[in-house]
């Protein structure tokens, strides 16, 4: 019986063929099993595929031998770091060089960037880390690009008005869709051993001050989730502020301020935390063997009085200031 296999499970092939670690090799094959159709003609290839999976799952996520050094590997610095998506001379190097003080290449022909540039950018008293990237198209991503996307806290889809934008669009989803980057109800931001998995996107829409008529109505009739459009010009700079301000909000941070206790508090330089996070996990953030001895803790902030005493599970809001005190 044919196995009659559909494009998404070539994509997935595909993925898996371009893999460079083995743990983009295992959710490869996972895709490749969750997208192959379900009857008689699959089953052989079904069960080696399964074979693949447990073979390389028995042999863990951990390479053997030499000291490789994978250029695609962003260690990760300041308040989250964001990562920019999009095809050849969208712009991406240009936002970097616009937003921080790192050396991106801005050239005006393709494929001017052939590995990442981190560089951090400056919101109210937090640095957020930028990183630029090479560009992808339809046919071609570089072997391990994947996993810079998939270590980091958000993408950003750079998309240029002044070109092709359903193209664009099309490439960059296609490559997010096929590598189960996104969030949705089957693929949470992380599996149940913590590993990172997919993440939220949102779209920088560039070249403003060269757009073609209505391309950016056309980009949001494109698509189908909810998404955040920035427009921005690093030309003219329009944008540019409000961009900054998206970032913080969508990383989903909050800044709380330590003051020891009988001092004023350090307003230069706050703990960021995921927002939600409470006065335990700020004591743990800053020790984690004195977060046990943790015995009280007094806030000044948002809904509670000035200098109240909160429990462990208080919930912190952004620009709180905390004193904790140990045993
Ligand atoms: N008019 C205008 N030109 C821009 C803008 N942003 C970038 N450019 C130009 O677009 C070209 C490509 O910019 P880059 O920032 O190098 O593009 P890239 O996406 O990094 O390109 P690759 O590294 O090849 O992927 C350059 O000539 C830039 O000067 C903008 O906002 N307005
Ligand atoms: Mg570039």
């Amino acid at each position: 019986m044919p196995a009659n296999l559909t494009p998404e499970y070539f994509k997935a092939e595909k993925w898996y063929k371009s893999a460079t670690t083995n743990e983009e090799r295992i959710l490869a094959l996972e895709r490749m099993l969750a997208v192959m159709p379900k009857h008689k003609g699959t089953d052989h290839l079904k069960a080696d595929l399964r074979k693949k999976l447990s073979k390389l799952k028995e042999a863990g996520t951990q390479k053997k031998g030499g000291t490789h050094v994978d250029v695609f590997h962003v260690p990760k610095s300041g308040a989250g770091q964001i990562v920019l998506l999009g095809t050849p001379n969208c712009g991406k190097s240009s936002i970097v060089a616009a937003l921080t003080n790192a050396k991106a290449n801005v050239a005006d022909f393709p494929f001017a960037t052939n590995a990442p540039v981190p560089g951090m950018v400056a919101y109210e008293d937090i640095q957020i880390q930028l990183v630029d990237m090479p560009p992808i198209t339809a046919d071609y991503i570089a072997p391990g690009q994947v996993g810079t996307y998939r270590n980091c806290d958000l993408i950003a889809i750079v998309i240029d008005l002044s070109g092709d934008v359903v193209e664009q669009f099309g490439v960059c989803m296609d490559f997010l869709e096929s590598r189960n980057l996104l969030i949705d109800a089957e693929t949470p931001a992380s599996d149940e051993q913590g590993n990172a998995r997919a993440k939220e996107v949102f779209c920088i829409c560039t070249k403003s001050d060269i757009a073609k008529a209505n391309a950016l109505e056309d980009l949001k009739q494109l698509c189908e989730r909810p998404l955040e459009f920035v427009e921005i010009s690093t030309v003219t700079g329009a944008g540019l502020e409000k961009l900054t301000g998206v970032f913080y909000y969508l990383l989903k941070i909050i800044r709380v301020y330590a003051k020891p206790p009988g001092k004023p508090p350090d307003m230069t330089e706050p703990f960021t935390l995921p927002a939600g996070s409470t006065v335990m996990d700020l004591a743990t953030q800053i020790h984690r063997q004195l977060a046990e001895k943790l015995k009280s803790a007094k806030i000044w902030g948002t809904g509670v009085y000035d200098g109240q005493n909160v429990q462990r599970n208080h919930i912190l809001n952004d620009k709180d200031i905390i004193e904790l005190h140990f045993s």
